[in-house]
C-alpha cells in the first residue's frame, strides 16, 4: 500500500471511530494502550454514561468560562519524569507516564524514585508565564497519576512529594498561587480508579493480584474520595476536576460519590467526562477530534509528542501550523483543546515544546479574536466529505474525508473564515441568506473585496495569504447568526 493511501485510510478508520464515540454522546475512557486512545472508543463503559438531554441552569452557568477559554495546559508530571521512557537501560513502549506499568515495575521498586524527585528548577510562575504566551486559557495537572503518587502534601497517604521526597515543596500550594496571581483558572486531574500503588487500587496486577478480587470500595473511600476532598478544600477554587480512566466505577454508587464530594465542596468546579458518570462535558479520547460540530460542550485531551509523561527520546513534535490548524478545527466544531506538556524530572518544560506553544501564542494574541468564546461553524462542507467511493465506517454511515483548507468560527453578526492555505480563485462562502456589510482581514484591518448575488459571496483574498500559517478574515453579516440558503 502506498504511504498516502495508508494515511488517508488511518484517518478515514480513526474518524469513523470518532463518529461512533461522539455519536453516542459519551465520556470517551481512553484505557488499555492510551497512545493513540482508540481502544478506548471501543470500551463497554461508553454506553452506560450518556449525560442527561439538555443542559441544566447550573451546568451552563459553570460551563461558562470553558466556552470561553476554548484552548487549555494540560501537565503531566511525577515520577515517571525521572526515568522517561528507560528503565534499567531498556526503552519501555508506550507512554512515558505508564512506565511501571509497561514494564512491570514492582512497588517497592518504583516508589524509591520518590527519593530522587528534587525539581530544584520548577518555578509555577514560570510555567503560568508560558501557558499565558501560548495564549492558553487554564491550566490542569496531574494531582494524582495512575502510579498513585500526589504532588501535594497529603494527609491520607505519605507517598507525596512533601513527606516522601527531597524537594518537599507541595507543587500544587505553589502552582495555586502561581495560577491566583496571574487569574488563570487551575484544574485538577486525578486518576480516581487506577492506582498502582494501592493494594487495593485498579491496575496493579503484577504486585497485588487481579482487579476483580480487590477491595476496591476500600481504596475508594480510605484514598481517592478523601484526596479529593483534599483538593476541594486546600487550593482556593478549582476550575476543574479531571478524572480519568474510569475502570470498575460502573458500579452502584460509586462514580457519584465523587460527584456529591465535588458539588458539595465546590459547586462551581467542573467534572470532565471520564469519571464513569456523566460529566459536565463529553472527553473525546485522547486526541480523537470529532469529524463534525457536537452540540453538547466538549474537550480533546492531546499530546504535543507522543507521550503524556516526559520521554527523552521523543522528539517528534507537532509544528506550530499544527497546533493552530487543530485548535481552531476544533473551535470550530464546538470543542475545547487540552493540550499537554511532559516536563522533565528538574521541572523544566521541555524546551522544543515551549517553542511550538510560544509560536502558536503569537499567533493568538493577534487573531485571537477569532478562537476565544467563538461558536461552530454554520456550514460544514469544509470539514470533509464523503468518501467517493462509497465506503462506509462501522456503523455504515459514509466515511468522511477530512479538508484541511479553511474553518469558520462564530460570534454574533461575524465568521471568520480560518485559511490554512491558499485559496481557491475565486473563493466561494457556502450560501447564505444573510446579507455580507464588511469584510476585512483581522491581523491588520485591510478591507477585503467581496460580490454578492443570490445568497453567494465570493471574497477576493489577497495572494499570497498574509500569513502562510493560518490568515483569518472577518466577514460581518446581517443579523447575529448565518441563515442558510439552498445551494
Ligand atoms: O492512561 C491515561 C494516560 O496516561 C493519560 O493520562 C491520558 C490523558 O488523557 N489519559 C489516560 C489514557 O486515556
Amino acid at each position: 500500500m502506498p504511504p498516502l493511501r495508508r494515511r488517508v485510510d488511518t484517518w478515514t478508520f480513526r474518524a469513523s471511530l470518532t463518529a461512533l464515540a461522539l455519536s453516542l454522546v459519551v465520556p470517551v475512557p481512553s484505557d488499555g494502550d492510551p497512545v493513540s486512545g482508540v481502544e478506548g472508543l471501543l470500551s463497554p463503559t461508553l454506553r452506560t454514561q450518556a449525560p442527561a438531554p439538555g443542559e441544566d441552569t447550573a451546568r451552563q452557568q459553570r460551563l461558562a468560562w470553558f466556552h470561553e477559554a476554548k484552548y487549555g495546559l494540560f501537565i503531566h508530571w511525577g515520577l515517571y519524569a525521572i526515568p522517561a521512557g528507560t528503565w534499567k537501560g531498556q526503552r519501555i513502549r508506550g507512554l512515558g507516564e505508564w512506565i511501571m506499568n509497561r514494564a512491570k515495575i514492582p512497588v517497592g521498586e518504583y516508589e524509591q524514585l520518590a527519593r530522587q524527585f528534587n525539581p530544584v528548577k520548577f518555578d509555577a510562575d514560570e510555567w503560568v508565564e508560558l501557558a499565558q504566551a501560548a495564549g492558553m486559557k487554564y491550566i490542569v495537572i496531574t494531582s494524582k497519576h495512575h502510579d498513585g503518587f500526589a504532588l501535594y502534601q497529603s494527609k491520607v497517604s505519605t507517598y507525596d512529594v512533601v513527606d516522601a521526597t527531597p524537594f518537599k515543596r507541595d507543587i500544587l500550594e505553589e502552582l495555586a498561587a502561581a495560577c491566583a496571581r496571574a487569574k488563570m483558572p487551575l484544574g485538577f486531574y486525578y486518576s480516581q480508579a487506577q492506582d498502582w500503588h494501592d493494594p487495593n487500587g485498579a491496575g496493579n496486577d503484577w504486585d497485588f493480584g487481579p482487579d476483580d478480587k480487590k477491595d476496591f470500595d476500600k481504596y475508594l473511600r480510605g484514598k481517592a474520595e478523601p484526596q479529593v476532598r483534599e483538593l476541594l478544600t486546600g487550593y482556593g477554587p478549582v476550575a476543574l476536576l479531571w478524572f480519568d480512566t474510569p475502570r470498575m466505577m460502573n458500579v452502584g454508587d460509586r462514580a457519584t460519590r465523587f460527584t456529591d464530594i465535588v458539588r458539595e465542596l465546590q459547586p462551581k468546579t467542573l467534572i470532565d467526562g471520564r469519571l464513569g458518570v456523566a460529566g459536565d462535558y463529553v472527553t473525546t479520547g485522547d486526541n480523537v477530534i470529532p469529524p463534525a460540530v457536537q452540540t453538547t460542550a466538549w474537550e480533546v485531551p492531546a499530546t504535543i509528542n507522543h507521550t503524556w509523561g516526559y520521554k527523552t527520546y521523543d522528539h517528534d513534535w507537532k509544528s506550530p501550523g499544527a497546533i493552530l490548524f487543530k485548535l481552531v478545527d476544533i473551535v470550530s466544531k464546538g470543542g475545547n483543546y487540552l493540550l499537554n506538556v511532559g516536563p522533565r524530572a528538574d521541572g523544566i518544560i521541555p524546551e522544543p515544546s515551549q517553542y511550538v506553544l510560544r509560536s502558536a501564542g503569537a499567533w493568538l494574541k493577534v487573531n485571537g479574536e477569532a478562537v476565544y468564546g467563538a461558536g461552530a461553524t454554520p456550514f460544514g462542507e469544509e470539514l470533509g466529505e464523503p468518501s467517493a467511493r462509497g465506503a462506509e465506517d462501522v456503523r455504515g454511515q459514509p466515511l468522511m474525508l477530512a479538508r484541511t483548507e479553511w474553518r469558520i468560527t462564530t460570534k454574533p453578526g461575524k465568521l471568520y473564515v480560518t485559511f490554512f492555505a491558499e485559496p481557491r480563485a475565486p473563493f466561494e462562502l457556502p450560501a447564505m441568506k444573510n446579507a455580507v456589510k464588511r469584510v476585512y482581514q483581522l491581523a491588520d484591518g485591510a478591507p477585503v473585496p467581496f460580490k454578492t448575488e443570490g445568497g453567494r459571496t465570493v471574497l477576493e483574498i489577497a495572494r499570497p495569504i498574509l500569513d502562510p500559517m493560518a490568515t483569518v478574515i472577518v466577514v460581518e453579516i446581517d443579523g447575529a447568526s448565518v441563515v442558510r440558503a439552498a445551494s
